[in-house]
């Protein structure tokens, strides 16, 4: 095996966002884009020497080549041992375990999550540390760095063995396993949760519909759902991982996941629906005819997950993403246990994971996990709803109405605007800053300001302090709005928009969302002025 030097320069803009770098993909197969980015991980984290990583993706366009890069890059550099998925495929849920149950020094992880693919659409890397999770500030600060000063990078000049075959090759000395993406994370599963439960309420003809979406989950729900569990044939759709994801848009929400919400919502609906997103770390919950929040979905999940073998007795804390609703904190606080407010963006529960400070956690863009693994877990999710109705009894949509009957209702919804330029997204967030200091006491359509804040995090574990995390308002009747600018966007800006409105167990828990939130809505245009900063009258995305 042949290995040489390319010399190199720096590249502008390899800084990773909230997740991972992410760009076009023709941005990422320009010439020494992804090779740069590879070497600056490496170097940024101590180089690869003598290391054993492990290495998939979600098998977007671009995702083959991108790993025999890789594979040869690691190879150049020394690394020991890689551990990649057969035909290059790992959810970011199978990799981490993976990462995890080997005792790896990391893993690359080839996906720009619900981003859409193809070779107009996007890709993505991400660097997750031992711990299985996605790399903390402090290394993608040191990755950045390097990227900023490289000057060469290493790779192999030869051709490498096949990746889309169980079994073993070497590339000079480096040892690179492909293994079956699904069985360690189908064990791990089987650990967590009761399968005898889940497959006698398939077998008393409990039906679901799973859409995979064309994306990396397809093959991870066919096996356990359809496989171990006995959901019948047919139950998981779009279950074959496409290049481009069929054309779609791999985010698990009403207006992306059509074709289950129309399943739900048709006539003979099943009990349960559930959708997941290009790299399978999201999920998105449905009853007939009913959409599950995500912020719903962890309430819930945290009120009933004792009904699930690894939970029972063991929930120490939960942690929830500063925008996601507080329906969970509602439940913590009749558990006893405590509640964290963190950043947008896996990476910032890692610590209090590690630490055993929190057990499940969840983002209101469905994104849920627990200590399981060091990232959010889209078929885990699924798993976990299923244990509890497989052990509760009760349908979906009637334990969800108990539910805010007695804790009351956190009505909650997220509007996007989309592809706004730069400028005019930084001139809305910056003047809604200026004036933030003088809102408190102040009444904007009909809602009287409690509190207007910047969001700043101080890690409990590390002390580490993160700010500019999004701008809060919260009212005496306890709505609240929050704005942040998106940090996984490819183009212009995203603003987006959290809205959320409480109303107590005593109240009527059945309007419309958008309706209830009507006041709240007002209120937010009236604050950050956006039909004026960006031109727009409504948001692009509602969810
Ligand atoms: C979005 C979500 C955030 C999530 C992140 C990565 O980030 O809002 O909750 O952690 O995507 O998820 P942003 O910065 O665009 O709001 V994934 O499944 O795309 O890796
Ligand atoms: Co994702």
């Amino acid at each position: 095996m042949n290995f040489k030097t390319v010399q190199t320069k720096p590249i502008d803009g390899q800084k990773p966002g909230t997740s991972g770098l992410r760009k076009k993909t023709s941005v990422f197969r320009q010439p020494g884009y992804l090779e740069n980015f590879v070497q600056s991980i490496f170097d940024g984290t101590g180089g690869a020497a003598g290391k054993t990583y492990v290495l998939g993706g979600d098998g977007r366009f671009f995702n083959t080549d991108a790993i025999g890069i890789i594979i040869r890059m690691a190879a150049a550099n020394g690394a020991a041992r890689l551990i990649v998925g057969q035909g290059g495929i790992l959810s970011t849920p199978a990799a981490s375990n993976l990462i995890r149950k080997y005792g790896t020094d990391g893993g690359i992880i080839l996906s720009a999550s619900h981003n859409p693919g193809g070779e107009n659409g996007d890709f993505g890397v991400k660097f997750n540390a031992a711990n299985g999770g996605p790399a903390p500030e402090k290394l993608t600060d040191a990755i950045h760095k390097e990227t900023t000063r490289i000057a060469q990078y290493k790779i192999a000049e030869d051709d490498i063995g096949d990746i889309g075959k169980i079994g073993s090759f070497t590339v000079g000395s480096t040892q690179v396993d492909v293994v079956d993406p699904v069985d360690d994370y189908e064990a791990l599963m089987q650990d967590l949760f009761d399968f005898d439960a889940i497959r006698a309420l398939f077998a008393g003809g409990f039906r679901m519909c799973f859409d995979a979406m064309h994306a990396v989950t397809g093959p991870y729900a066919k096996r356990i759902l359809e496989g171990s569990l006995g959901a019948s044939e047919g139950s998981v759709i779009n279950a074959v991982p496409s290049p481009d994801f069929g054309g779609g848009h791999p985010d698990p929400n009403p207006v992306w996941a059509k074709e289950v919400v129309e399943t739900m919502e048709g006539p003979d609906a099943p009990d349960f629906g559930a959708a997941s997103d290009g790299d399978g770390d999201r999920n998105m919950i449905m009853g007939r005819s009913a959409f599950v929040s995500p912020s719903d979905s962890l309430a819930l999940l945290t009120a009933y997950a004792h009904l699930a073998p690894a939970y029972s007795g063991k929930l120490s804390g939960v942690a929830r993403s500063m925008p996601t609703s507080r329906a969970v904190d509602l439940v913590a606080e009749r558990l006893g246990i405590p509640c964290f407010e963190t950043p947008t963006g896996w990476k910032f529960f890692g610590n209090l994971l590690d630490a055993g400070m929190a057990t499940l956690c969840g983002e209101e863009s469905a994104g849920t996990g627990s200590d399981h693994i060091r990232e959010k877990d889209g078929l885990w999710a699924v798993l976990l709803w299923l244990n509890i109705l497989a052990r509760d009894g009760r349908d979906i949509v009637q334990l969800r109405a108990d539910h805010w009957r007695s804790f009351g209702r956190n009505y909650y919804s997220r509007h996007d605007y989309e592809e706004i330029p730069t400028e005019d997204a930084n001139a809305l967030m910056s003047g809604l800053r200026a004036k933030l200091p003088q809102l408190p006491g102040t009444t904007v359509a009909g809602l009287q300001v409690s509190a207007a804040d910047d969001f700043a995090y101080l890690d409990p574990v590390d002390q580490s302090l993160t700010e500019a995390q999004g701008v809060r308002i919260t009212f005496t009747d306890g709505s609240r709005v929050v704005l942040r600018l998106s940090g996984t966007g490819t183009q212009g800006a995203t603003l987006r928009v959290y809205l959320e409105r409480f109303v107590d167990s005593g109240g009527d828990h059945a309007q419309d969302v958008q309706a209830a939130l009507a006041p709240v809505i007002e209120a937010a245009e009236q604050l950050a002025q956006i039909a004026k900063h960006t031109g727009r009258s409504t948001a692009d995305v509602i969810t």
